[in-house]
């Protein structure tokens, strides 16, 4: 190959990976941003933690394999849509909702999919919501629409993820009938784990109020 073609092809593979970075820090900065206001307003924060991750080369490739694409930038671009991933873990599975409706009414952000993994959950127990979204990143010469998933879950639900992603590296993708039998019912404890907890919560929020209440009809110390 010839030197400029190569120089091109670094250039072009750069920017490829530098759209991905930026759109992650765009939605970084919107995240941020109502996770700030929401505090503010309603003295609560419905986000745990949020992490993000750019697509290694390596599971881009694995995942051109899987799909049977064609190796090209255009085609990875436009048929990869995790390149850029953020995973935002809530409190409870209400708050999910409420950071999904937040994100989806930015006018910014132009909302490809919407896969609901809690309403209904993978043969394999997995659930989270997925929005698949392509937002819009400014450069010094053009502008650039990415394509970026968000996967928005509970701690129970990424634990369980998390764990379950663990063990079939781990074992190879060769995990016996009992295992995954095992792991299904994992995650119908952990969503059972998260009801609880939500229940638990508006218990609380309810004898909050009614202290409020009364506090306010009897102002007496
Ligand atoms: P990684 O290592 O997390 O990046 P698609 O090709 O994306 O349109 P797919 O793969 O069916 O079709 O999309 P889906 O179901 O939305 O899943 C995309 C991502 O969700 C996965 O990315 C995982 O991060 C997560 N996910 C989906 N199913 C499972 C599951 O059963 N267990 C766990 N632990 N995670 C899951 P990658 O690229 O597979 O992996």
């Amino acid at each position: 190959l010839e030197a400029t073609t190569l120089k091109t092809l670094q250039t072009e593979l750069t920017r490829f990976f530098l759209a991905y970075k930026f759109a992650l820090h765009e939605i970084e900065t919107k995240i941020n941003i109502l996770q700030e206001e929401f505090k503010l307003i309603h003295e609560y924060n419905p986000i745990e933690h949020v992490s993000t991750r750019v697509k290694s080369p390596k599971s881009i490739l694995m995942k051109i394999k899987k799909k049977n694409l064609e190796p090209s930038i255009e085609a990875i671009r436009e048929s990869i849509r995790d390149i850029a991933g953020v995973r935002i873990t809530c409190s409870f599975v209400e708050d999910i909702y409420k950071v999904s409706a937040m994100l989806q009414a930015q006018h910014d952000i132009e909302v490809i999919d919407v896969k609901d993994y809690i309403a209904y959950p993978k043969e394999n127990g997995y659930q989270s919501l997925h929005l698949i979204i392509k937002i819009p990143i400014f450069m010094s010469d053009r502008m650039e629409k990415v394509y970026t998933e968000i996967q928005i879950r509970t701690i129970a639900m990424d634990f369980w993820a998390s764990l379950e992603h663990k063990i079939y590296y781990k074992y190879n993708k060769e995990v016996p009938e009992h295992i995954r039998f095992e792991l299904k019912e994992a995650a119908i404890q952990a969503a059972e784990l998260d009801r609880k907890m939500e229940r638990l919560n508006k218990e609380i929020n309810i004898l909050k109020a009614n202290e409020a209440d009364s506090a306010i009809l009897d102002p007496t110390p």
